[in-house]
């Protein structure tokens, strides 16, 4: 596809988007004879990209071409103090070096600091900047382990809803997407598809040309709910409670799968003890529907066949998410929806790529490093305590198991495809540790965001256009490779470059320092003598397959037509029990609840705090972002004008304040403030109020919603609880309405 000859004017180059999103699009890139990206287009024959790309990467090159794009090493100039710079002139505050001097003095300072606090002072913190195999985790995680660093969970996203759906499947498989067209009933739960996964969406609407209903549970009315069948705007935070109150309607209305449940599930007699509890009744006074409502949506969901469920993560970013996520997740199991295709559901297909993640992060480097073992684990969800509270910034259980209170406190910080200054929770308490004069703060970043406002060195990063990748997908079951289409502008380089030449600074003499990121590609498919994969379900794939072809099924899903992939139809499974779990005895043993069940979240309308903060925040993505990616650009800012800097009100709630639409408002907790104009529009429900994630830096009083948003974590997973937050607001003194 790349292969046109050299005199020909533009060349093809098959790309896959990196940002963290499930559709993990194909994209090809037109770059024309000096070797300049001129066009970028969804990949026509991907069978979910389908030749189209959403609206913030179709104006990629304004991103790739950015002129206030970082293009060369940077270091702070003497006695400039770190913390919130000028936009457009952040480049006052350092000097250019080259990256020979960057990275000697980069190295030095890292080995100073191992030497002097321990190697476990030191921090990576990196989340999904890219979501690459390479760019994502590899040469980096062999670096950090040879080095002893802190070992970073990486809960911020995804990492309680991922355990709860793995309590109770065992493995993170879903319906596969092509097959949402088959659905008579596509619920999305917690799941924006139409602005966060929009390659979903033209399924679904096949699906309703068929005659499906589109059904959205979700307190905001997002672009998706807004062309439903039927929107339930539920109160934040309580999925648990109406997954348990449809439930006890399925199962008092005899309408589950004995069948199913019989061959398929593990603690079915336990499970219906428990929803017996959960009376439509009480589950209203929770969710703030009716008991008729719970009732009928229920049996709509039940007796509907193929009922297809698109669970996505934001159910799980409230305190008690992964219950929700679980008690969500047993639904099809409780129905046997998985068996009729174009049925079941999908909260994220990732658990079907089988890469070989050990040989490409190396873990065992860890014995070779001066710790001779694997690194205390530092939660990233507490960035915030990390670098405030000596020695802490690890609590609960997370991927990793138990996190400890032990070790030195945070001395040096190494972030790369993260923006943590805009997108942590509390982030005035990340921004207070961020400022600390002693710690050594080093940012690879494409842009001057508010995380390197804090840093001693800015090194610049590459593109998916500049660097080669592979990459699976949550979304999807294609393996794609992703190509170099461009040469990184200035000197940025990937974060594979980056931490192989650290590594060689450093004195670091194993071999796998050396590897190339073609052969890092080779690692993770496990590419054997004769050139196929070797791990099991990518024997079919080779590198000249991926090559030409770009995009390639994983085994299961090679011959969609004669062959559907249908999860969770046959066991074993990968659970204890060997069964859909709807007991768990790995939670019994933890001393936790076996069984779903509703606590109301402590930061609700329930909750202590409710008193002075009456009001529920949700501090949502942006649908023209990609969290704090692209906030930056005037083009996708326009597009995001709307609702940008904007807090969404219902009119009950401005009423009752003595806002109306266009005042400035001041919106706060005991974690900080933030200034914003109402928009008293409806978007929300009485009592929940909605801005959107940016800059704190773009912002107009230098914060973005996280200065809202606490390091509490979730029950399962040891997760952030971004919707799980109370708010005040107030009509601003002396400002009248801006319009
Ligand atoms: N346009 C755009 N696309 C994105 C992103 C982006 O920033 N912008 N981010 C990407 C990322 S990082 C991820 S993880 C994925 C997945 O992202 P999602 O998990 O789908 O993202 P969210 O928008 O956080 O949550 C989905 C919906 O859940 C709703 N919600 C909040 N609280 C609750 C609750 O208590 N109950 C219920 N039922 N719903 C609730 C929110 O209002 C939101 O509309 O999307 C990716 N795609
Ligand atoms: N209030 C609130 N906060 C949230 C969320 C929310 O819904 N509400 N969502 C949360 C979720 S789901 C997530 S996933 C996180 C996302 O948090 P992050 O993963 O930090 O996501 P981004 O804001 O996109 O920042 C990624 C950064 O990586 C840089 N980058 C891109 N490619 C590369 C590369 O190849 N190398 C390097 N070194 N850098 C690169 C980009 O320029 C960008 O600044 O935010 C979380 N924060
Ligand atoms: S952000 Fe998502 S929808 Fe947009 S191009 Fe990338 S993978 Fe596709
Ligand atoms: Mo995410």
């Amino acid at each position: 596809m790349n292969a046109a000859s050299s005199s020909a004017p533009f060349r093809i180059v098959h790309t896959v988007c990196s940002h963290d999103c499930p559709d993990s699009c194909g994209v090809l890139v037109t770059v024309d004879r000096e070797g300049r990206a001129v066009k970028v287009a969804g990949d026509p024959a991907h069978p979910v990209t389908q030749g189209f790309l959403c609206g913030k990467v179709a104006k990629y090159l304004d991103l790739v071409y950015a002129p206030d794009r970082i293009l060369f090493p940077l270091r702070r100039k003497a006695g400039v103090a770190k913390g919130p710079l000028k936009r457009g002139r952040e480049h006052e505050a350092f000097e250019r070096i080259g990256w020979d001097e960057a990275l000697d003095t980069i190295a030095a300072r890292l080995k100073r600091v191992a030497t002097e606090f321990g190697p476990e002072s030191i921090l990576p913190y990196s989340y999904a900047g890219t979501i690459g195999v390479l760019g994502y985790g590899s040469m980096d995680r062999r670096f950090f382990h040879r080095l002893g660093a802190s070992q970073l969970d990486r809960t911020i996203c995804s990492e309680a809803g991922g355990q709860a759906w793995n309590l109770v499947y065992g493995k993170k498989l879903g319906t596969p997407t092509e097959d949402f067209r088959l659905a008579r009933l596509v619920l999305a739960w917690g799941a924006n598809i139409h602005g966060n996964n929009v390659h979903l969406w033209p399924f679904v609407e096949q699906a309703r040309r068929n005659g499906a209903r589109l059904i959205v549970i979700d307190p905001y009315r997002t672009r998706t709910a807004a062309l439903a069948d039927w929107h339930i705007a539920i109160r934040p935070g309580t999925d648990a409670a109406l997954a348990l109150g449809m439930m006890h309607v399925i199962l008092n209305e005899g309408l589950e799968d004995r069948a199913y449940i019989d061959e398929m599930a593990h603690g079915y007699a336990q499970l219906a003890e428990r929803a017996r509890e959960y009376t439509p009744e009480r589950v209203a006074a929770w969710t703030g529907m009716t008991a008729a409502e719970i009732e009928r949506l229920a049996r709509e969901y039940a007796t509907t066949r193929p009922a297809a469920l698109r669970m996505n993560y934001g159910v799980q970013r409230t305190e008690n998410g992964g219950t929700a996520v679980r008690a969500i997740a047993m639904l099809p199991a409780l129905t046997g929806a998985w068996k009729h295709r174009g049925g079941g559901g999908q909260l994220s297909t990732s658990g079907a790529f089988p890469w070989d993640k050990k040989a490409v992060e190396r873990p065992e480097l860890a014995l070779a490093s001066p710790l001779g073992r694997l690194a205390r684990v530092v939660n990233m969800s507490e960035l915030g305590k990390a670098l405030t509270e000596q020695g802490s910034g690890i609590e609960g259980l997370g991927t990793k198991g138990p996190g400890t209170h032990d070790g030195p406190a945070v001395k040096a910080l190494f972030v790369y495809n993260s923006n943590p200054g805009a997108v942590a929770p509390n982030q005035n308490a990340v921004r207070r540790g961020m400022a600390r004069t002693d710690l050594f703060t080093v940012v690879h970043e494409l842009f001057f965001t508010d995380t390197t406002d804090y840093a001693d060195y800015i090194l610049p990063a590459t593109t998916f256009l500049e660097h080669t990748d592979i990459q699976g997908a949550y979304g999807h079951y294609f393996v794609q490779l992703s190509q170099k289409a461009i040469e990184p502008p200035g000197e940025a380089r990937s974060n594979v470059w980056l931490f192989s030449q650290l590594a060689a600074r450093m004195g670091f003499e194993e071999e796998c320092f050396r590897d190339t990121p073609e052969e890092m590609i080779c690692q993770a498919l496990g590419i054997g003598a004769d050139g196929h994969s070797t791990n099991a379900g990518m024997e079919h794939i080779t590198m000249e397959a991926l090559r030409e072809r770009g995009h390639i099924p994983l085994g299961f899903h090679r011959s969609p037509d004669s062959q559907p992939f249908q999860p969770y139809t046959s066991g074993p499974l990968p659970t204890p029990s060997g069964k859909i779990e709807f007991y768990s005895e790995t939670l019994a043993a933890q001393g936790l609840d076996a069984l779903p069940s509703f606590i109301p979240p402590t930061e609700s309308r329930w909750g202590e705090g409710a008193e002075r903060f009456p009001l529920e925040f949700l501090g949502r993505k942006a649908d023209n972002y990609m969290n704090s990616t692209f906030a930056n650009l005037d083009g996708h800012r326009k597009m995001e004008a709307r609702t940008s800097q904007r807090l969404e009100m219902h009119p009950a709630d401005a009423e009752a304040r003595g806002i109306a639409d266009g005042d400035a408002v001041r919106i706060w907790n005991d974690r900080g403030e933030l200034r914003l104009t109402a928009l008293v529009n409806g978007s929300v429900p009485a009592g929940v109020v909605a801005a959107r994630m940016d800059w704190a830096k773009l912002s107009a009083d230098g914060a973005t919603v996280n200065a809202l948003t606490s390091e509490r974590l979730t029950d399962i997973g040891a997760g952030a609880t971004f919707y799980s937050t109370l708010v005040e607001v107030a009509k601003m003194q002396g400002t009248g309405a801006r319009e």
